[in-house]
């Protein structure tokens, strides 16, 4: 049989069209002399999927029969957007299936917008996972992403009179094509129920079970993830909650049949929807009975597979088994794989607790306390008995440590325990997943930073080298190759030009038996894709005249794209010779579109102050927003309608002429992304210094040639070392400074303004240790570059904009009660006050800047072609180095 690995179904334009015409006829049961773009989609998907089958039965079949050590990449999300096109690019495929359905009278082009996003996510944390798993097979790891198959992804936003409405996401209303039921790898989850103790009759000690309660089981559902340049195609199983037989058989048994029927229906409920609120914690018992079905049903899969190996012994699993916990989301592993190794395989606890340490580790996403998971004690005492003895256990044994470390220091006792005491005692979810787990990461430098020394300092000083970092990226394949083919084909030409090694053909593309008919993704030369530092050989070519002509007419046409797809969207006309400056992302306070709304509001007002000519002088802008406010974040949502009402306004003014437009789109997701990414000129990364914790949507505009409006914050620092301080427009207070900013606050008075611009300009200079200081210090407009005028002046007009909002220029104030008592100077908690003034500067900066078109062109493709760190794939290399002690195993192409 291995001699038949690789044999695959033929993809030459005839096999493909019969393929599809098959599921037209055999899967649809449709017919194939009838049938529509919808129906040919899902038979095109079932046609891809088959080819995708192959690969990853044959990769399982090498994984197996190798059997490295393995990563299981655990995560409540995964924002995977479509699939089609990813596929395609990634068999190398597209341009066969082009031609095979072009034929058949159907444009593939067309046929992608058929498929619904799989947005299982929220946002920043679910889009890493999904480009971990992408990376994650191109680098031929022997890794599974393991998650939830949930039926109602993030919900879908539309927009009624400028307020978000939600919309549920039924996103399998046709099926899901690219999964795979396994009604055979199905495990049981139990809940609730109690703990009992027994004597063990072989050895006479004293053993816990625990037993009753419900029981539900976690169907598997594969979704295979193809590498790109290789035929390794790794696994993401997702788990379904499906009703056990033995569900409430005692109400059936006593005739109450219709109660045991809803109570089968329950167990459903718990993979029904994604939580929809990221950066915090809901608190709800389903929420939690989510994160136990996921951690049971994996743990016993990943165990199950360690355990099919004959002889293995339990010292084996660390050596066999990496297990990473993308945030607290999966932290109940700790406490499970405990449980099964104590009381199911009657390991001594040390012994259990030295595998379960080795085998774990832990990825940090925030640095806000409302997303610091805790569950409550009473609640984990009712759901889940035994993980809460366990957690106590752990945590005994885990205070004697620190006790014996530290004799008598009571205070760090309590600083430092996984359970917080008070009048509801609460298990804190961090902190059990640091102790048990071999490392720490934070996903950018400063990130990393902030949580080594003001989040966990105590933790960093008690496990050294436990808290490293790993600055997060995204996959060029999607981010570039996928959404800006123009540029995808305009960087492999000029790497050729370089002639550099950067533009060797990849193997695939020359060596493939089944690409035999193929064309590589972006044409020959793509290696870059896979090796994404190759592109900075192009900075050598930052003042070449034809790359910058070549640069704007593909910036050019993105542009003309998200112009078009804005009109249609919100039927907003938009000039695309503007600046098309961009927000896109989650909705929060900390974020700071509130900020941007407000320059665009102050930029309307210098505008129709200025006289009928000298506005046709002035360069227009487009500011665009998009994102998602969690349904019960009510200021977010206010925001949202403040945009709006601002666009309302200005948008609708002749006087201004078009010099500004204020545009918000609606449902942002990974799809639409991939419209709006590449028609970027400006991208806007304008959280308040310390909060974000790496960003990642920075990264992907910066690929696409975006410049950062941006402060020292998250990955914005990182992004200024690699592309060039000097291009991005930086502005703001630094994280050190945010604390003396903050205790400022607390005393200042609506007249005392003097302070805070006191404060600002003597504050502690230096961007925030973890990261290098901006190189060029005149290229940094921070606040402590101004003068005390400067920013007296500033908070002068900061204050003149939210006079105009409670005014009623914008609506009735009222609406805004809630933003206009943020916007109080004593209540300016994310310093949007205190960072106007900078943040003004380099708004202006903007203006002149994109106005000489050589200088921000060379920007531009400094910033592109300094992006090499910025990949997925590096990260990736560096988890599995680092953290789980994996290596690649790619196995053999097809003859
Ligand atoms: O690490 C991915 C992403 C970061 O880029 C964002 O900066 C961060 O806000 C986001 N965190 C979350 C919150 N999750 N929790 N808990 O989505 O992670």
């Amino acid at each position: 049989l291995w001699e038949l690995m690789g044999t695959y179904l033929c993809s030459d334009r005839h096999s493909i069209q019969r393929s599809i015409a098959n599921h037209v006829e055999l899967t649809l049961a449709a017919s194939r002399f009838d049938f529509d773009a919808s129906k040919c989609y899902r038979a095109t998907a079932h046609s891809i999927r088959d080819r995708l089958i192959e690969a990853w039965n044959d990769t399982n079949a090498y994984f197996d029969r190798h059997d490295p050590k393995r990563v299981a990449y655990m995560s409540l999300e995964y924002l995977m957007g479509r699939a089609m096109q990813n596929a395609l690019l990634n068999l190398d495929l597209e341009a066969n299936y082009r031609d095979a359905l072009g034929d058949m009278g159907f444009d593939l082009e067309k046929l992608y917008e058929e498929e619904p996003d799989a947005a299982l996510g929220n946002g920043g944390l679910g889009r890493l996972a999904a480009c971990f798993l992408d990376s994650l097979a191109a680098l031929n790891m022997p890794a599974w992403g393991y998650g939830l198959r949930y039926t109602f992804g993030i919900f879908k936003q539309r927009i009624k009179g400028g307020d978000q409405v939600e919309v549920p996401d039924y996103w399998l209303t046709f099926g899901n094509p690219w999964e795979i039921e396994r009604v055979d790898i199905v495990y049981p989850v139990r809940f609730y129920g109690e703990v009992i103790t027994y004597t063990d009759e072989a050895t006479g000690h004293e053993r816990k079970r625990w037993r009753g309660g419900e029981v539900v089981m976690a169907v598997a559902y594969d979704n295979p993830v193809p590498g790109f340049d290789t035929f390794n195609t790794i696994n993401l199983r997702l788990w379904k909650a499906a009703p056990s037989s033995e569900f409430d058989l005692s109400s059936f048994n006593a005739g109450d049949y219709m109660r045991a029927v809803e109570a089968r229906q329950r167990a459903e409920t718990i993979s029904h929807v994604l939580y929809p609120a990221d950066n915090h914690s809901s608190g709800k018992e389903l929420r939690l009975k989510q994160q136990y079905l996921f951690v049971s049903a994996t743990l016993q899969d990943v165990i199950r597979r360690f355990l099919k190996v004959p002889g293995r012994k339990w010292d084996d699993l660390p050596r066999k088994l990496a297990v990473q916990l993308n945030d607290t989301h999966p932290a109940l592993a700790v406490a499970d794989l405990m449980r099964i190794l104590v009381d199911d395989h009657a390991l001594p606890w040390d012994h259990a607790w030295s595998i379960t340490r080795r085998v774990f580790s832990y990825t940090n996403h925030t640095l806000l306390p409302e997303a610091l998971e805790k569950w409550p004690v009473d609640l984990l005492a009712s759901l889940l008995p035994r993980h809460l003895e366990i957690i106590f256990l752990i945590n005994w044994h885990w205070l004697q440590e620190v006790q014996h470390r530290h004799p008598g220091d009571t205070e760090l006792l309590s600083r430092m325990s996984i359970v917080e005491e008070g009048m509801h005692k609460q298990v804190r979810m961090a902190h059990l997943a640091i102790v048990g787990s071999h490392a720490v990461n934070g996903v950018a430098a400063i990130h990393t930073h902030l949580l080594r020394t003001n989040v966990f300092p105590h933790f960093d000083a008690f496990f050294p080298g436990k808290f490293q970092n790993k600055t997060n990226g995204v996959t060029p394949r999607r981010w570039i190759n996928q959404c800006n083919p123009e540029l995808a084909t305009l960087i492999t030409r000029w790497l050729a030009k370089a002639g550099s090694s950067a533009a060797k053909p990849s193997k695939r593309g020359s060596s493939s038996k089944a690409s035999a008919a193929m064309v590589p993704a972006a044409g020959a030369g793509t290696a870059w894709l896979k090796d994404l530092s190759r592109i900075e050989a192009l900075r050598e070519f930052a003042d070449d005249e034809t790359l910058h002509e070549e640069w704007r007419s593909v910036k050019a046409d993105n542009k003309a794209r998200l112009a078009a797809y804005i009109a249609d969207e919100v039927g907003i006309r938009v000039d695309e010779e503007a600046i098309f400056d961009i927000q896109i992302k989650r909705i929060h306070e900390y974020k700071r579109q509130l900020l941007n709304c407000l320059w665009c509001i102050h930029r309307y007002t210098e505008l129709k102050a200025m006289p009928k000519d000298a506005i046709l002088d002035e360069i227009p802008r487009v500011v665009i927003f998009a994102g998602k406010a969690a349904p019960g974040y009510h200021l977010a949502k206010r925001i949202i309608k403040l945009i709006h009402c601002v666009g309302d306004v200005v948008n609708n003014d002749p006087a201004i002429q078009d010099t500004l437009k204020v545009v918000f789109l609606p449902n942002y997701n990974v799809s639409n992304a991939e419209v709006i990414i590449p028609g970027a000129d400006l991208s806007q990364q304008i959280s308040c210094a310390g909060m974000e914790a790496s960003g990642t949507g920075n990264m992907k505009q910066a690929m696409n040639g975006a410049l950062i409006m941006g402060t020292l914050d998250g990955a914005n620092v990182e992004i200024g070392e690699e592309c060039g301080w000097s291009n991005l427009f930086l502005f703001g207070a630094r994280a050190s400074e945010v604390p003396a900013l903050r205790e400022d606050l607390r005393f200042r008075t609506k007249t005392a303004v003097g302070s805070a611009a006191g404060a600002a300009a003597s504050g502690p200079a230096g961007a925030a240790a973890a990261s290098k200081e901006p190189s060029e210090e005149g290229d940094l407009v921070g606040a402590d570059a101004l003068s005390a005028d400067e920013m007296a002046d500033g908070f002068a007009a900061f204050d003149a904009v939210v006079a105009r909002i409670r005014a009623g220029e914008f609506g009735e104030a009222g609406q805004f009660a809630d933003v206009l008592n943020v916007l109080e100077p004593q209540n300016d908690y994310y310093l949007l006050r205190q960072d106007w003034p900078s943040y003004c500067i380099a708004q202006a900066r903007v203006q002149t800047v994109y106005a000489d078109r050589h200088q921000w062109t060379r920007m531009s493709i400094l910033t592109s072609t300094g992006c090499g760190k910025f990949s997925s794939d590096r990260t990736i290399a560096e988890y599995c180095k680092d953290m789980w002690g994996i290596t690649p195993l790619r196995r053999p192409d097809p003859k």
